[in-house]
């Protein structure tokens, strides 16, 4: 989909285990200037409903599995993060919304900008309007 990707990030594995690095504007197209992490989710909790009009962000489950539900005004995809050397990159004006966290789940978030509520688009009829002239 237009706007979103998976990334593959270095598995670096020897005999203490693994270790993934993730530097910003090298493994990812964005300097990080923010993270944050949700976990303890909920069984059957939706998170999400919402879009951003600058905000690049880079998904990471690093333990469990979570499935993110995207979309734009023409089409629709689910994607299951369950591999924490797998990144979801997502873009401005699409919508996201992530559920079935299993239980113990981390879901990382690489952020390109500090906290900005007024970056958010939270009434998807609004959204449609709006993302109908990019798409
Ligand atoms: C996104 C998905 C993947 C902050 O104060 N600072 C922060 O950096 C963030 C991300 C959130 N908040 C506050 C805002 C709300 O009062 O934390 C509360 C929960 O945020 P929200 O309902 O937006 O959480 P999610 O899980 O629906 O969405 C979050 C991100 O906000 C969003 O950018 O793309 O994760």
């Amino acid at each position: 989909m237009f706007n979103t990707g998976l990334i593959k990030f270095k598995d670096i594995t020897d005999k203490y285990g693994h270790l993934t690095p993730i530097e910003g504007k090298v493994d990812i197209p964005f300097e990080i200037k923010r993270i944050y992490y949700i976990t303890k989710v909920g069984e059957g909790v939706t998170r999400g409903f919402h879009s951003h009009k600058k905000l690049h962000q880079v998904l990471i489950c690093v333990n469990g599995s979570v499935k993110i539900r995207l979309k734009n005004p023409k089409t629709e995809d689910i994607v299951e993060l369950s591999d924490p050397t797998i990144g979801l990159y997502i873009g401005p004006y699409i919508w996201r919304e992530m559920f079935d966290f299993t239980e113990g789940s981390v879901l990382l978030v690489l952020a390109s900008e500090l906290y900005d509520e007024n970056d958010y688009t939270r009434e998807y009829d609004f959204y449609l309007e709006e993302a109908k002239k990019r798409f």
